[in-house]
């Protein structure tokens, strides 16, 4: 029998954007006039905990209250033909929502915790927050499951093992600015088709070999999947 193919998808804040979910780089990306640099650091942290927590106990409000859009479905139509490894730089749970089956997440999650003492002390929040005196079984201060600006991205080597398997790589609603996620688009085989959707692409383009589509996720990514089932 033949081997399934591999699509790998590299997710970043546009895919949600049309479930109402803010991206960072925006005119909108601010939080209460910080700019992200300034709440999602070890330095922030170190400094001024409260207002992190606050932040993202305010980001988990959003994420609760969202639904997967019609982007995130699609991506679980496309397993009816595809092995499908969605490699998302998102820390909301909508691809999980929307039922694809193998979700890796490059900067973490908002809906778990973990102890500040051991990393690999990972707790499910439920529908709880975090508040300054929570503690982990360790009794440690816990902290919001998620990889900040100078931090390491523990996922990452398996992402790229995912990356140099793909036969179709698709990159949703990224600005590609942060690396090392930026980078993976470097894993991908020569042989993969590779697809580019983002309404913002700039007009020389900036990946090599990659059809660019200029469009929202929600409508360009349906009707994407939609002929990539057909062929
Ligand atoms: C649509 C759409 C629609 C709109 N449809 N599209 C210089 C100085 C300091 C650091 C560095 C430096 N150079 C490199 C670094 C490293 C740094 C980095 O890359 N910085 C750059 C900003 C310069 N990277 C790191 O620090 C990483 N760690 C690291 O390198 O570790 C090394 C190490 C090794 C060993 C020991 C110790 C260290 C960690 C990066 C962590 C990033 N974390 C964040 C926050 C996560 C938690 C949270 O969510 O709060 O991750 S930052 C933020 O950016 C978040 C995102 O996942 C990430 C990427 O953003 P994304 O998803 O691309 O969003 P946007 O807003 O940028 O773009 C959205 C796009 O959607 C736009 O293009 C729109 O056009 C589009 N869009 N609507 C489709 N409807």
């Amino acid at each position: 029998m033949k081997a399934r193919r591999i699509c790998v998808a590299l997710t970043g804040a546009g895919i949600s954007a049309e479930s109402g979910l803010r991206t960072f780089r925006g005119p909108d990306g601010l939080w209460e006039g910080h700019r992200l640099e300034e709440v999602a650091t070890p330095e922030a942290w170190a400094r001024d905990p409260e207002t992190v927590l606050r932040f993202y106990n305010w980001r988990r409000a959003e994420v609760r209250a969202a639904e997967p859009n019609a982007a995130h479905r699609a991506l679980v139509d496309l397993e009816a033909r595809y092995t499908v490894h969605i490699v998302t730089q998102n820390i909301d749970d909508l691809h999980e929502r929307a039922g694809s089956r193998h979700v890796l997440h490059l900067h973490g999650e908002i809906l778990k915790a973990r102890s500040t003492r051991d990393p690999a002390l990972v707790i499910p929040l439920g529908g709880r927050d975090i508040h300054l005196g929570d503690r982990c079984p360790l009794g440690s201060q816990l902290r919001p499951h998620v990889v900040w600006f100078g931090e390491p991205v523990p996922a990452m080597a398996e992402a790229a093992e995912l990356a140099a398997q793909a036969d179709l790589f698709l990159v949703i609603g990224t600005s590609l600015v942060v690396y090392p996620a930026a980078g993976l688009v470097d894993w991908v085989p020569a042989r993969a088709a590779k697809y580019w959707i983002n309404p913002d692409i700039p007009p020389q383009g900036r990946l090599p070999g990659f059809h660019c589509i200029a469009g929202p996720a929600g409508a360009a990514l349906p009707e994407l999947v939609r002929r990539l089932l057909q062929d």
